[in-house]
């Protein structure tokens, strides 16, 4: 039976860093009356649900935190150059309590439908519960790498032994010892996962499908000096971070590649591998927009493979890799290639040798079958849009968002969607999101948004939305921001969605940069909203302008990632 409905002003989906700032900014800034609903039993996010064995953040924990208040900075002390989800999610309950978040947080509560109403211009949201939330502005804080995929491997359902997703890891942890275990995945998170999976396992089988570069993370506890140099230097590096592409608290250099020697390339090379980290990729330039530029640090980073594992048929297979570094999402590492020179680790190139099925109790390739007692599924996520598609979710003409994004995600800055009025998607398609460091495209969506709501109460309007026509335009845009990169180029990427069976390849976040990306949001506001459609009850008028090209914001020459 259905509970009463809650009147409210904001209603925002997810309690990680997205949703906390949200519901801060709606609350504590405009007063509105703000309920954030959240799937999981505490906050975190995806870090709720990302607890892997040797799970980390490949951003560094300085800048992996928000920026807005100088004080909540400084008073937080990162222990590792990289957090791992506990540190994390200790950091995210400091910040809730702080500014006494949680009483306004509803755990254990997911939604399953979002409808709205036309008439009244509200959202009627409904939980699996039955709880029912009529809302004026719906905000959606879900996270881009969130909904995992668990590939249809034929057989899985008669396995015998344990299995687990990585997204979606026990609690209480899995215990290896004695245990033989597969692992299938070697994106960012297998790389990860194989070295301390294998510290206690009795066997581990790695199944890659597609080679991977990978850079050592250099991860280590942060001395004091460190620790007081990043109090005292909120500032700059709150400038460093929000004035480069990717968001990370490193400038991306401004030489190019072939500018220096061969002999001075190699020690920049050299110097970045020692530093470690997903810095490499700022090494150069025009690393991720010209294929010969890109492909000496790919030599190099082959070379390192090389160099590193003792088996030569397994150092073929990690080696053979066939994209440009930086085209999929660079994975960082604490000895992953390391891991296979021992005894008890071996890998299976499924490019040589497929997948078959999963039998009662194991593997079986087309070369046979290997036992195993668990199988950890590395897979990865039906990223940015497959979280969305899991909430029924209706817009003014009854059109539900799969219907609106069946081709591709098709959104205005990736803010909003046509046809549906004050649903607001933050780090939504079409936004940097995933090839930023998260924590900078969160802040400045969650102000945006903030600002737009004021703007909207101030001016007495009852719901915004964008136009087709706008919506258009951004896309093309998307699309030319990625053209300008290597990015579309890895064929097998989630940034294009190609690791979901029967998703549409479309080259989903915005890869023109966060300093580029900001700037045009600002732009818009500038011109009044240029490109949304705000309306007023029985008022047919609104601010609609579409002629924009986003061309203030400069030519794309240094792309984020
Ligand atoms: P990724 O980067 O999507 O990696 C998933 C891995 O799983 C990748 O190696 C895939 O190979 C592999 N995969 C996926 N489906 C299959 C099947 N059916 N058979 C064999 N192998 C498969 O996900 P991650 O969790 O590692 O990282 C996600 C993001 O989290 C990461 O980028 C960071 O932003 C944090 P493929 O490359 O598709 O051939």
């Amino acid at each position: 039976m259905s509970k009463k409905v809650q009147k409210i002003d904001a209603l925002v989906i997810g309690a990680g860093f997205s949703g906390l700032y949200q519901l801060h900014l709606l609350r504590d800034q405009l007063g509105l009356n703000t309920t954030v609903v959240e799937t999981g039993a505490d906050l975190g996010g995806t870090w709720y649900w990302n607890r892997y064995p040797g799970a980390r953040c490949d951003s560094e924990s300085h800048s992996y935190c928000y920026l807005f208040s100088e004080e909540l900075y400084k008073e937080w002390e990162w222990s590792e150059r990289y957090p791992q989800p506990d540190e994390i999610r200790a950091y995210l309950n400091f910040v809730a309590k702080k500014l006494d978040l949680r009483k306004d947080i509803l755990f254990n509560t997911k939604v399953v439908s979002a409808k709205y109403e036309a008439e009244s211009a509200k959202w009627v949201v409904t939980t699996e519960s039955r709880e029912i939330f009529e809302t004026k502005y719906l905000i959606t804080a879900i996270g881009c790498i969130s909904s995992a995929n668990i590939p249809n491997i034929p057989g899985l359902d008669r396995f015998k032994g344990e299995w687990y997703h990585t997204g979606q890891w026990p609690h209480d942890g899995v215990d290896f010892r004695g245990k033989r275990v597969a692992q299938i995945g070697t994106g960012s998170t297998g790389i990860q996962a194989a070295p301390v999976i294998a510290e206690t396992a009795k066997m581990l089988t790695v199944f890659q499908r597609t080679a991977n570069y990978s850079v050592p993370a250099r991860n280590g506890p942060l001395n004091a000096e460190f620790k007081a140099y990043v109090k005292k230097n909120y500032a700059e590096l709150k400038e460093i971070i929000q004035s480069t592409p990717n968001g990370h608290p490193f400038r991306i250099s401004s030489t190019k590649v072939f500018d220096v020697s061969e002999e001075d390339r190699q020690s920049i090379y050299e110097a970045a591998w020692e530093k470690g980290g997903l810095q490499f990729r700022a090494s150069f330039q025009d690393l991720v927009v010209n294929k010969q530029a890109n492909d000496t640090a790919a030599n190099f980073l082959k070379q390192k493979i090389r160099d590193t594992v003792k088996d030569q048929e397994t150092a073929n297979s990690l080696a053979e890799i066939d994209h440009p570094y930086a085209a999929k999402r660079p994975p960082i590492d604490t000895h992953y290639f390391e891991t296979f020179n021992q005894q008890h680790v071996s890998l299976v190139d499924l490019r040589k040798d497929p997948i078959v099925e999963i039998t009662e109790s194991g593997i079986k390739t087309e070369s046979g079958e290997k036992q195993f007692d668990v199988i950890v599924f590395a897979t990865g996520f039906d990223a940015i849009t497959g979280k969305f598609f899991q909430i029924d979710i209706q817009g003014a003409e009854g059109k539900t968002l799969k219907q609106a994004w069946a081709e591709g995600p098709k959104t205005y800055l990736g803010l909003q969607t046509p046809g549906f009025p004050n649903l607001f998607t933050i780090t939504g398609p079409g936004s940097p999101s995933v090839l930023c460091n998260m924590p900078v495209p969160i802040e400045q969506h969650a102000e945006w948004i903030r600002d737009c709501i004021a703007y909207m109460e101030k001016h007495e309007f009852m719901s915004c939305d964008t136009d087709v026509e706008s919506a258009e335009k951004w896309v093309a845009h998307v699309n030319e921001a990625a053209a300008a990169t290597l990015l579309p180029t890895a064929k097998h990427s989630w940034y294009l969605g190609a690791n979901v069976p029967g998703k549409p390849r479309v080259f989903m976040p915005y890869a023109g940069g966060m300093v580029r990306y900001r700037a045009i949001c600002q732009d818009v506001v500038d011109k009044g909203y240029q490109g949304f459609v705000m309306k007023k009850r029985d008022d047919e008028s609104s601010n609609k302008n579409t002629s924009n090209d986003f061309s203030a914001a400069g030519k794309i020459t240094s792309p984020g990632i």
